[in-house]
């Protein structure tokens, strides 16, 4: 078998990167915080998606934020079934590709019609490593990892965790039966993305989600007071 090396003297993805900056200009200025949820399968996006649904619905005082959902998908639409009863959804299939693009992303959100709400979230195809390298125009890129994966993931999957604007530690209910520990897993990150915002939670019984969504509607607080936001 011969092997040839051909030198690409230019920046193949330099015109993708271009379309996410307008699509996040886009979102910008429609006042819309656009969070790209990453995590291996299984480390609870789809519950931390419907525990925030339900966080801001029952919202006793002031205006509850709007969410909706984009969710990705190998092949199935069982996650949008799930969160369909509590908010928009629109399931993406990928048809077998591991991660999502933004085109599909776009397709999406016209069919989610006129979204003009505060959060627009991407739950992306579970998998820590090709999420991490397609830009899907988002504000925020938020980790999932589940206290069931051990404590040592950040290292091994550096570019998830290194390109992440938060990391959830999830199934927080699960730490008094599996050998994870909560420090460990933030030093091992913040070694690899030292301003990684850490949040703890358990979506089952809801500890941790105020300060999740404290931190989101934070961070919206922060795009609004931008110039390019009118
Ligand atoms: N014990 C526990 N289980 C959870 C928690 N969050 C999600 N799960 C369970 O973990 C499994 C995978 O969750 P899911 O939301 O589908 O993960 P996703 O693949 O990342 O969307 C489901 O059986 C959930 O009920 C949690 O905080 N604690
Ligand atoms: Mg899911």
């Amino acid at each position: 078998v011969s092997k040839q090396v051909i030198t690409v003297g230019r920046d193949v993805l330099a015109q993708t990167r271009i379309e996410a900056a307008v699509f996040r200009d886009e979102m910008t200025r429609r006042g819309t915080l656009l969070v790209n949820m990453i995590s291996s399968p299984g480390a609870g996006k789809t519950a931390l998606l419907a525990a925030t649904a339900r966080h801001w619905s029952t919202r006793q005082q002031g205006r509850r934020p709007q969410m909706a959902v984009l969710v990705g998908d190998l092949a199935t639409d069982r996650d949008a079934q799930r969160l369909a009863p509590f908010v928009p959804v629109v399931q993406m299939t990928t048809g077998g590709a591991c991660h999502l693009e933004l085109p599909l992303v776009e397709r999406a959100l016209m069919a989610l019609g006129d979204f003009k709400g505060e959060f627009l979230f991407i739950e992306n195809v579970g998998n820590l490593v090709c999420p991490a390298s397609h830009d899907l125009g988002e504000h925020l890129r938020v980790i999932l990892l589940s206290t069931t994966e051990g404590d040592d993931k950040p290292g091994k999957y550096p570019k998830a965790f290194r390109t992440s604007h938060a990391m959830v530690i999830s199934k927080l209910d699960l730490v008094p039966h599996v050998p994870f520990s909560i420090e460990a897993a933030t030093d091992d990150a913040r070694e690899i993305q030292p301003n990684l915002t850490v949040l703890p939670l358990c979506s089952l019984d809801g500890t941790g989600i105020d300060s999740w969504c404290d931190y989101l509607e934070a961070e919206r607080r922060k795009l609004l007071a931008r110039p390019e936001c009118v």
